[in-house]
């Protein structure tokens, strides 16, 4: 058989979006399209067959319309604020030359990735499966430039500053921060190459914020200031936005200084455990007695995936897949296996992800209203002829 191009949208529940769009924004290959202004565009699922996603159909999201070409020989990066020993302005070169270079595999994942399978809808860009994408991001460690300026014992959060902005005044800046304690870990980045190659315009070029095993929102781009807090930073982007109830999601790394006394909730962090199969889609055809190869990823907020479960009879039996090469605790792990179904009908495909802490997906969804960290196990319904 061969699998159709999969659009992640074949399964998004009728009226959701009436027609799928495939755009290509300047340099890239045509994506779904979500909204224009500002700029939304899912990955088609097709190319997460590949380990890593090519730079030229990695997901584009913005929140505001205003997003400036940065002139990488002009562009200067401010790090300081109120909890550092001193202000200092990178430029590009500066972050080449005289800081190490490091590179992580990391999957980046919109919070509200699947949002659009949300029942009851919520509001939001209605993302498919295709607002996320893995690619090996290097740069210099945030901390390194952290330490250069010097982080007062006070320091609790670090804030981030993209150079795009709002179109109307009223709409707040698109602001960001993480604590201090993920701000200094290893893995933390300012990235300026993606897969090898110069970040591209729609995904934050000259240099964006790379936090490994947490939802893409923290994943500033364009970044042109970082600040060192030893306050909470209160703005629209921490709270009350990419929030979500506090004890929905069996989160480790909780985010302590954004969650104010009695707070009903807390900022959405690390990404949980995922699965899909990214070759075969929602009604494929196969024949009887045939073996079928299924294929696709798991990923988790950086634990590590343990264990791939395929259910061919609708989740009653259960069989490992074959885990593919293990390209770092924050990538996605691929995995395949086989079946053949021997009779004529339809077969009900399930896929079910584990990490190392024991987490795993959920049967059914996590309703929260901003429609965030949907994990439900994936069902294929495949026709055998
Ligand atoms: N400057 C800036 N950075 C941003 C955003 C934004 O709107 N502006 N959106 C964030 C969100 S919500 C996500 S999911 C990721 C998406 O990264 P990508 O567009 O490179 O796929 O960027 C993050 N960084
Ligand atoms: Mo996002």
């Amino acid at each position: 058989m061969s699998p159709k191009l999969l659009l992640a949208a074949d399964m998004l529940p009728e009226g959701t979006t009436a027609i799928q769009t495939l755009e290509a924004l300047p340099g890239k290959v045509p994506l779904i399209r979500k909204t224009s202004r500002p700029p939304n565009f899912e990955t088609p699922v097709s190319f997460f067959n590949e380990a890593f996603t090519p730079n030229n159909a990695f997901f584009v999201r913005y929140h505001l319309a205003d997003i400036p070409e940065v002139d990488a020989s002009s562009w200067k990066l401010a790090v300081g604020g109120p909890a550092a020993g001193r202000q200092i302005e990178f430029t590009l070169d500066d972050l080449k030359k005289n800081f190490e270079q490091v590179e992580v595999a990391a999957v980046c994942q919109c919070s509200g990735n699947r949002r659009g399978f949300s029942e009851p809808h919520v509001p939001g860009v209605e993302w498919g499966s295709g607002a996320m994408g893995n690619a090996r991001w290097s740069g210099v460690r945030l901390k390194d430039l952290l330490e250069k300026v010097g982080l007062a014992d006070s320091a609790i959060e670090i804030a981030f500053d993209g150079a795009d902005g709002p179109v109307y005044d009223k709409t707040p800046d698109f602001q960001k921060s993480i604590p201090a304690w993920k701000a200094m870990e290893e893995n933390t980045l300012v990235a300026y190459e993606m897969n090898g190659e110069a970040l591209p315009h729609w995904n934050g070029f000259p240099a964006r914020l790379i936090v490994p095993g947490w939802t893409g929102t923290y994943w500033v781009k364009h970044l042109v200031g970082i600040k060192a807090l030893a306050e909470a930073l209160k703005v629209f982007w921490m709270n009350p936005a990419y929030r979500v109830p506090r004890a929905l999601f069996p989160i480790i790394e909780r985010f302590t200084s954004q969650e104010p006394p009695h707070s009903p909730s807390t900022p959405i962090t690390e990404m949980v455990v995922n699965s899909m199969i990214t070759n075969l889609t929602d009604g494929a055809e196969t024949k009887a007695g045939q073996p079928i190869d299924l294929k696709g990823i798991a990923w988790d907020g950086g634990y590590g995936i343990v264990e791939v479960a395929i259910s061919s009879d609708g989740g009653k039996s259960w069989t490992p897949a074959t885990l593919g090469e293990d390209l770092g605790r924050f990538s996605w792990r691929q995995w395949s296996h086989q079946i053949a179904p021997q009779q004529q009908g339809s077969v009900t495909v399930m896929v079910r992800a584990r990490n190392k802490m024991g987490q795993t997906q959920v049967d059914s969804l996590l309703f929260n209203g901003a429609g965030y960290q949907n994990n439900v196990v994936q069902t294929l319904r495949l026709t055998v002829a």
